[in-house]
């Protein structure tokens, strides 16, 4: 790693752990819990003051990068330009308010429209996955080996039961089949853990009508590094701008469902 990566590294990584003791002693207070779009689009106090914790400690550092936070306390963000840092304070928010667990902190640090660090953090579990562009991808300390291919018969696949059931606007067809044929069905409720699951093959391939770029950045990147995929549903490269739907995984994998089942639905 360049220094100067390594020094982002290093203080991406020391921010990320400060931010996730905040996260646990928060557990013994009452959380303020508020609705954005709709009745279970929750948002908390702890959403709020993590990211504005993160905010500020980058601004301070790095005043000339740009933020990107799901709760807005950073820039208006209209293109990758420059070294724009994507911020998800807790992903996973209905689970953290109703569960305690299943949420992650997921950050992403792009230059000039590249993914070059991605960190998705388990604060429960104290599990960091990271990664640098060219460098590999970690699971704390420890090095995650390169995806090995996996057939659909044999896989494990995360997809929420939204997608599958009945809907209007929702080619919900597209999704049966795969259920039907995959080993087995995951849903976590934390896009970025499912990422995160991704990149060490618990879990071989993820799909979702809806992601924001937060959920996603610290992912991309990780997951690459495994020689992952990740794309929109119609295996376009993904937006990091606007929210899109994704579809992540094992490579061959990947092209194998986009192949053989999505392609028909969802053309590129
Ligand atoms: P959040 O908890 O940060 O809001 C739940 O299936 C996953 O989808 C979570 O990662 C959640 O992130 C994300 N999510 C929930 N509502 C969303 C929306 N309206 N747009 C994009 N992502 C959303
Ligand atoms: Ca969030």
């Amino acid at each position: 790693m360049n220094q100067t990566r390594n020094e982002m590294d290093r203080f991406a990584k020391e921010l990320i752990k400060r931010a996730g003791q905040t996260i646990i002693k928060s557990f013994d207070d009452v959380l303020n819990i508020e609705t954005k779009s709709n009745a279970n689009d929750l948002v908390t106090n702890m959403d709020k003051q993590i990211e504005r914790f993160f905010v500020k400690e980058i601004q301070d550092k790095y005043p000339d990068h740009k933020i990107l936070g799901e709760e807005g306390f950073g820039d208006q963000v209209k293109s990758l330009d420059g070294t724009v840092w994507i911020i998800d304070p807790i992903d996973g928010t209905m689970n953290f308010v109703h569960q305690q667990r299943n949420f992650a902190i997921s950050i992403g640090v792009y230059e000039e429209g590249e993914g070059i660090l991605g960190y998705i953090y388990d604060v429960v579990h104290d599990e960091l996955y990271w990664a640098s562009k060219g460098e590999g991808a970690y699971l704390n300390d420890k090095k995650l080996s390169p995806l090995k291919e996996v057939k659909l018969e044999e896989s494990i696949l995360a997809l929420n039961a939204t997608w599958v059931a009945p809907h209007e606007r929702i080619p919900f067809e597209a999704f049966t089949p795969l259920v039907r044929k995959a080993r087995g069905t995951r849903s976590y409720g934390s896009a970025a853990l499912e990422l995160a699951y991704i990149a060490t093959g618990g879990i071989d391939g993820y799909m979702t009508m809806r992601l924001a770029p937060w959920d996603v950045a610290g992912g991309k990147v990780i997951i690459e590094e495994v020689g992952g995929k990740m794309t929109d549903l119609s295996n376009n490269p993904l937006n990091l701008i606007d929210s899109s739907p994704v579809f992540a995984g094992n490579a061959s994998l990947h092209d194998e469902i986009y192949t053989e089942y999505l392609s028909k639905y969802f053309k590129s």
